[in-house]
């Protein structure tokens, strides 16, 4: 069609259509032009917020340039796409991101500067993106950003959540939620696509019938329909012109005004029916590894799986091949269980819709999906009720039942008379009433499933989905350790330390090859590179420590040792051991004499971290961390030996600042439970040692690392279930150190001790379950180890740096690299750069 426009229309979008310069006047042009149009102020008028706005808004119209290049490359070359389903992204801040993804930081930042501004107030404005609620959606932040970085044609699908998640404050040491209203200003970093909506359906009644060539078919019929509209993140690689795209679904009601309802007088009734079309997408749930099983969350995974889907299956549709070809055009992501609706809703659409036979349209759909699951917590399972189901989804319902009738007639034909194992595989869970187990729907409708590293991998074969292996055998299990991308976790957070590796290896190619890093091992005796080593560290410790003062009012010294746990609060990650651990700590520090203390290491224990709002004992451990803290910190006895502090409303921007200044940071979970764990990998990246228990991701770092670089204890994964029969079914008697502490608690040491009764019962009468009594001698023990190695700082040091040197696998581009080649049979596609028509 181009090619029929008049010759001088395509000579003016040559001309015009230039491209704007990377360089720091024209920077500084399209500032004052968009503080000028965009924000409609004036030279007398522009505060850091606004600069701000106007240094985003010159960044997005350059995202916006190669996004546009990137679309049509990926049109015209037509190669297999990655979608990666997930319903959280935790993108946190942008523009930092983008100017040094996009090479724009040195001139923007000297452009502001003779603008009167500084870079880092004008950072500093910006509110995070928080759409996830941990390690799942900061995952899924960190593969776009190796997606786009190793140029793949890849689109994430979320939802665009109106609240984010919830502010933490804390009041009188307990935690209080408010809500993180995020787009309270206008967001540079998405561009609405008003023409881009889909409607999605729920509710209604599915009709049978006989369409022209005889064959039976089910139409769904009535009900409501909504609409999605398409919000698009552009995600800019490192070094590359590719520049991704995130869609994110906004809900709306479809039709602005029922004016029939109207004119009976139902005004009230239709504004209020509009109201809840909007509520879909209103609110991120705030659990973290803990599934809720209310009909809104429910709703919301279907209309993104519903909107995502078609829009999927309309790109696919335009290139015009047959739809034995759509596995070779597409690869789709289940991040977790949340989107396991896709693999009905596609089957659905190839059936219904298209007309294709069951089996072929299941042999499409199992070779488009793939599903990675990121924890064994029975609690964290997705079952949703039947009925629920059949109610919002009536066909989808019905297709779930024939999914599971055939899969099951397969398992009786290959392993007969067994309907034990055929209960245990079913989908649906037989009971009153009954569930739909979305694991199992995950599994069977995908052709590979993955855990995120390598015990979890083994453990998930061992524990949920042992009986899936008698049917599938186990080659279609595998493992894909998480990473992490060293562009935001290293040269974004860390410029001191980025900037020392890029001089001492000589190029910036380690951002791109983590593996690079090795090359810091040969420097490791080399003087000035050491002392500039430890000197970005504690420079990084003085700007936490600034933080913490300005967070919490209180005084830390940045010589101190900085022992930091920040992750989501939860029984599973034992906070409350490291609390308990505190308290054994400053009761022994009390008991010295002053030169005995002067011997000792002076450490800042550091706490961050949110609890779901409705986690009970998480918001006790939360309350008790602040508890100690207050009598710690006022005790002027101990002689500034011990600090704690609870650093409130931990999220990616804080966790920026946090993780480079950690000496050590503690991974302490009950062996077999964190899944991976990804901060471990941040800490470590940054020079920081690790505590931790042989868990997760721990193990392999510890693997790259060397024993020597890791403080390793604790229980095993492998005696947990023996050591929890004997909490239950024998008396085991409380460890000696623990039982200690707990009377000192019960002493109202830290005030009122009844407030913690029921944090403390979960030591006893609640039978340990996370068996903080086995491992807390080991745990004291090893702590004491760590002590010993900060005293001789020359070891540290030396540790510090070979930690660092051996983290390349942990690059997100190791992990994207492997999911592309052995799960999305995928290539790279380099950006065309384009003229400008
Ligand atoms: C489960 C249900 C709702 C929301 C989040 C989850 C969830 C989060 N399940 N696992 N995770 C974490 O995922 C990370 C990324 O793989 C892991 O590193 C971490 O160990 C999991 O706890």
């Amino acid at each position: 069609e181009i090619a029929k426009l008049p010759k001088e229309t395509l000579a003016l979008w040559e001309k015009y259509g230039a491209d704007e310069s990377d360089d720091k006047e024209s920077f500084q042009k399209s500032f004052i032009r968009h503080v000028t149009t965009t924000l409609a102020r004036s030279i007398y008028n522009i505060d850091n917020f606004s600069a701000y706005q106007a240094t985003a808004h010159s960044v997005r119209d350059r995202l916006i340039k190669r996004w546009n290049e990137t679309q049509q490359t990926h049109t015209e070359v037509d190669s297999k796409r990655v979608y990666y389903l997930s319903l959280e992204f935790l993108l946190g801040r942008s523009l930092d991101n983008a100017l040094l993804n996009l090479g724009l930081k040195d001139n923007y930042g000297g452009g502001i500067k003779e603008l009167g501004f500084t870079m880092e107030d004008v950072l500093e404005q910006e509110v995070d993106a928080a759409l996830g609620n941990g390690g799942l959606g900061r995952l899924a932040a960190c593969y776009m950003d190796s997606l786009a970085t190793m140029d793949y044609p890849a689109w994430g699908y979320g939802l665009r959540y109106t609240y984010g998640i919830f502010q933490q404050r804390l009041k009188d040491g307990y935690q209080i939620e408010f809500p993180d209203y995020w787009l309270n200003f206008d967001n540079p970093w998405e561009l609405p696509r008003l023409d881009v909506v889909v409607d999605v359906q729920f509710c209604g009644s599915v009709n049978r019938y006989t369409d022209e060539e005889g064959h039976e078919r089910y139409a769904w019929e009535g009900g409501d329909t909504l609409q999605a509209i398409a919000y698009d993140v552009p995600i800019p690689g490192y070094g590359t012109k590719n520049c991704i795209n995130i869609r994110l679904w906004s809900s709306k009601p479809k039709r602005q005004f029922d004016l029939t309802r109207f004119n009976e007088g139902q005004y009230e009734q239709a504004v209020y029916e509009q109201m809840q079309a909007e509520n879909i997408t209103a609110v991120l749930y705030p659990n973290d590894n803990h599934m809720v099983g209310k009909e809104l969350r429910l709703k919301q995974q279907y209309f993104w799986v519903a909107a995502s889907l078609f829009d999927i299956v309309r790109r696919f549709k335009k290139s015009e091949k047959p739809w034995s070809n759509f596995p070779l055009q597409v690869a789709i992501q289940l991040n977790d269980t949340h989107p396991t609706l896709a693999i009905v809703e596609l089957q659905r659409i190839l059936v219904d819709l298209e007309g294709i036979g069951w089996d072929e349209a299941w042999a499409i759909v199992t070779q488009t999906f793939a599903f990675t699951n990121h924890t064994i917590l029975p609690e964290a399972m997705e079952r949703w009720p039947v009925p629920m189901i059949q109610y919002l989804l009536p066909r989808h319902m019905q297709i779930i039942f024939d999914i599971n009738l055939f899969f099951l007639q397969k398992v009786e034909k290959a392993i007969p008379n067994n309907r034990d194992l055929l209960a245990k595989l079913s989908i649906i869970e037989e009971s009153t009433p009954q569930f739909v187990r979305m694991a199992h729907l995950a599994i069977v409708g995908s052709h590979r499933v993955n855990g995120v590293a390598a015990l979890h991998s083994e453990l998930i074969k061992q524990t949920i989905f042992k009986d899936f292996i008698q049917f599938y055998g186990e080659s279609k299990f595998e493992n894909k350790t998480n990473g992490i991308t060293p562009r935001r976790w290293l040269h974004q957070a860390n410029p001191k330390l980025s900037e020392l590796i890029t001089e001492t290896l000589g190029s910036k190619n380690w951002l791109k090859n983590l593996d690079l890093l090795k090359g810091l091992k040969s420097h490791v005796n080399n003087k000035d590179f050491r002392k500039r080593w430890v000197a970005a560290k504690l420079s990084n410790k003085v700007r936490l420590a600034d933080y913490i003062q300005k967070a919490t009012g209180v005084t830390v010294n940045s010589n101190a040792l900085f022992d930091v746990q920040v992750k989501r609060i939860h029984e599973y990650k034992r906070q409350f051991m490291n609390i308990l651990g505190v308290i054994h700590r400053y009761n022994t520090l009390k008991k010295m004499t002053s030169e005995e203390r002067a011997c000792v290491v002076h450490r800042v224990v550091i706490f961050g971290g949110k609890a779901a709002p409705g986690y009970y004992i998480a918001k006790l451990v939360i309350k008790l961390i602040n508890s100690v803290a207050e009598v710690v910190n006022n005790d002027n006895s101990i002689e500034d030996s011990l600090k704690v502090v609870f650093i409130p409303d931990y999220n990616v921007s804080v966790a920026e600042i946090i993780i480079p200044a950690s000496d050590i940071s503690q991974h302490i979970s009950t062996a077999g439970t964190e899944a991976s764990g990804t901060s471990n990998m941040k800490f470590v990246l940054n020079g920081g040692l690790i505590l931790g228990t042989v868990d997760g991701a721990n193990i392999e770092i510890c693997e790259e690392i060397g024993d020597d670089n890791i403080f390793m204890f604790g229980n095993l994964a492998h005696q947990v279930d023996d050591l929890r029969h004997a909490h239950r079914y024998r008396s085991v008697p409380v460890d000696p150190s623990l039982q200690a502490v707990i009377n000192d608690i019960e002493s109202g040491q830290f005030g009122d001790s009844r407030i913690f009764a029921p944090l403390i019962n979960t030591l006893t009468h609640g039978k340990d379950y996370y068996l903080i009594s086995d491992d807390f001698q080991s745990y004291l023990d090893t702590q004491k180890l760590v002590d010993e190695s900060y005293k001789d700082q020359e070891g540290w040091t030396t540790k510090s740096i070979m930690c660092s040197a051996h983290m390349g696998k942990f690059s997100s581009d190791r992990a994207i690299q492997e999911y592309a080649d052995q799960i999305w049979e995928i290539k790279p596609v380099p950006v065309m750069t384009k003229k400008h028509i």
